[in-house]
C-alpha cells in the first residue's frame, strides 16, 4: 500500500472522528429527568395547580395564569461545562408560542440575566421535543444549582415528558 493512500485513510479517519463528535454534542446528557415513576423532585414554582405525576411518565398540571413555572430540585451541583443543550419534551396545549428557562449558578439565582426563551408550537395536539442551545449564553458555565421551566406563557394544562441537560 502506498504512503499516499495510508495518509488519505488516516485523514478520513480523523475527519470521521471530528464529525462524530459534532453530531454527538447534542446527545451529551449531564442529567436527565424522565418522570418515569414520579416527579423526581420537581415541584410547584408558581401559578401551577394540581401538579401530579401521570402514568406513562409525565408531569402534569394546570397553569393558573400567564406566568407558570416549575422548579427542579435544589442543590444540583451539576457540572455543565460540556452540557451545551437542553432537551425538553412537552405538549403545549395552549395558544402560547414561547417557553422559558431560568437557571441558577454560583454567580446568582433565577434572574433575567440567566434566562433563555425558546419557541414552542401553539395548540400542539402531541408531544414535541424542543432542543435549546445553551452554548451561546454567557452565564451557562461552570456549575448549575437549579433550573426552572416555564412550559408556556399562558394559563392552561401543561404536560412534560422529560427534561434533559
Ligand atoms: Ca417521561
Amino acid at each position: 500500500m502506498c504512503k499516499k493512500r495510508i495518509y488519505l485513510m488516516a485523514a478520513f479517519f480523523v475527519l470521521g472522528l471530528a464529525l462524530s463528535s459534532v453530531v454527538n454534542a447534542a446527545d451529551i446528557v449531564a442529567r436527565a429527568w424522565e418522570f418515569d415513576a414520579d416527579l423526581e423532585g420537581w415541584g410547584l414554582g408558581n401559578n401551577v395547580s394540581d401538579l401530579t405525576w401521570e402514568a406513562g411518565g409525565y408531569m402534569n398540571g394546570t397553569a393558573t395564569n400567564g406566568d407558570p413555572y416549575l422548579n427542579s430540585p435544589a442543590g444540583l451541583a451539576l457540572d455543565i461545562t460540556d452540557a451545551a443543550f437542553i432537551k425538553v419534551r412537552l405538549k403545549n396545549d395552549t395558544p402560547s408560542d414561547r417557553g422559558q428557562i431560568y437557571f441558577a449558578t454560583p454567580a446568582g439565582g433565577f434572574a433575567e440575566a440567566r434566562r433563555i426563551n425558546f419557541t414552542i408550537i401553539p395548540n400542539d395536539t402531541d408531544y414535541t421535543e424542543y432542543t435549546i442551545d445553551m452554548s451561546d449564553h454567557d452565564q451557562w458555565t461552570g456549575t448549575l444549582n437549579r433550573i426552572r421551566l416555564y412550559p408556556a406563557t399562558r394559563a392552561d394544562p401543561l404536560t412534560v415528558d422529560y427534561f434533559r441537560i
